[in-house]
């Protein structure tokens, strides 16, 4: 026999997975926007919270709860959108799950288990924020945050963060490889593995680090080629998206989603970060590299791609927008998962020429204000007159 709270929360649960999803009334021509996030807490299976056996848990508790959902690498396979999800425990530490999708935009399940990954990182006390990359050497790479206490000062918050491998072929045995090590930067998140070899090398986007939080003389993406990944090492990094003062980039920046091929460029979807009085506020915006050489920006739209908006303002970490997955399938069609807040994930979607023409064609940031007057009056002139003449 099973508890009677039992049958009530399972078919709440059922409910939530089977909800259709629905576009918002949200317009900007660049993309669209969703009414429900597509994984939440509320998409944890039960079996992972709850004993069922009513002699262990007689009052039908929550033993091991879930406390968000968020931070989400995503791939399309096999007409299937998966996402390898940052879920959060109670317990403040975060692991890997895989849950999948026929759409894309609903119906996202997670598979029976979480990933447990291989303990080959004795000092590691949590992980988080996976990017999956599809290689050109046959695998799927999932890069993350490695994160370990820092025993070399006697602050116990102190923490010391790298970049975490593993590599799959089925999403469902994951093999573990040595971190990240970056040689010139002590520390490093928001590492991204690019999907084609350059040069017959590996290439990734870095986040080079001084601090734990602060990027201090990080000056943006960087870029480095490794020539192992079994034992990835990195020499000199180079910065690709630069952060740049009274921008959206100004505290700091970090890749995102593996790069998106289109036939003008590489696509990047990073975050940036700015502090205001509130703290600080991290927001999307996009970058387009060089098909050679794609440490090289071609492409800078001004301004933000995806700010946080509405509900998304509020959670564990308020006013967040973060993306560590996208994908394009057969169609065109594109699928941001991005996360808000620190606390669930969401999808907006578009297409590739919409894109393209975004990343092309967005002016970028004059960096003034002055300048960014005469480029609004630009735009201005040109739509009068335009008027004027029909
Ligand atoms: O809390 C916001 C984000 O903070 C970190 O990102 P960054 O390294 O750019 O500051 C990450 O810990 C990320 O997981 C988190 O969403």
């Amino acid at each position: 026999m099973l508890h009677e709270r039992y049958y009530i929360e399972k078919e709440k649960y059922e409910k939530l997975i089977a909800r259709k999803n629905e576009k918002t009334e949200f317009y900007n021509g660049i993309y669209d926007r969703y009414r429900y996030p597509i994984l939440t807490r509320q998409h944890i299976p039960l079996t992972w919270k709850y004993d069922l056996n009513p002699e262990t848990n007689p009052y039908f508790m929550e033993r091991l709860g879930v406390n968000a959902v968020m931070n989400s690498g995503a791939i399309y396979r096999n007409g299937k959108y998966y996402i390898v999800a940052r879920v959060e425990g109670n317990d403040r530490k975060s692991f890997f799950a895989v849950a999948e999708s026929e759409t894309g935009i609903d119906g996202f399940r997670f598979h029976d288990y979480p990933i447990l990954l291989p303990d080959t990182e004795k000092q590691e006390t949590n992980v988080y924020d996976m990017r999956l990359t599809e290689h050109e050497d046959g695998w799927i790479y999932g890069v993350f945050c490695s994160e370990s206490k820092d025993t070399t000062v006697s602050d116990l918050s102190a923490a010391v963060a790298a970049a975490g491998i593993v590599r799959t072929k089925d999403m469902v045995n994951w093999e573990r490889l040595p971190n990240l090590v970056t040689l010139r930067s002590p520390q490093q998140r928001n590492v991204v593995l690019h999907p084609e070899f350059i040069d017959g090398k590996y290439a990734f986007y870095t986040r080079p680090m001084d601090d734990f939080i602060d990027t201090g003389s990080g000056g943006g993406v960087g870029f480095g080629l490794c020539e192992d990944i079994t034992h990835a090492v990195i020499d000199e990094e180079i910065i690709t998206s630069k952060r740049k003062y009274h921008t959206i980039t100004e505290v700091k920046n970090g890749a995102g989603a593996p790069p998106i091929k289109t036939d003008r460029g590489f696509i990047h979807i990073a975050h940036g970060v700015r502090n205001t009085a509130a703290g600080l506020r991290y927001v999307l915006y996009c970058f387009a590299t060089d098909l050679k050489d794609p440490s090289k920006v071609i492409a800078e739209p001004g301004g933000f791609f995806l700010a946080p908006l509405g509900r998304e303002r509020v959670g564990d970490v308020s006013n967040v927008v973060f993306t560590n997955g996208a994908v394009v399938n057969e169609k065109g069609e594109v699928f941001i998962y991005y996360a808000s807040s620190d606390t669930r994930m969401h999808v907006a979607t578009t297409t590739l020429d919409r894109l393209v023409d975004y990343v092309f064609n967005t002016p970028e940031d004059p960096l003034r204000s002055v300048l960014c007057v005469e480029q609004r009056c630009d735009l201005i002139r040109k739509n009068l007159e335009f008027l004027g003449r029909r």
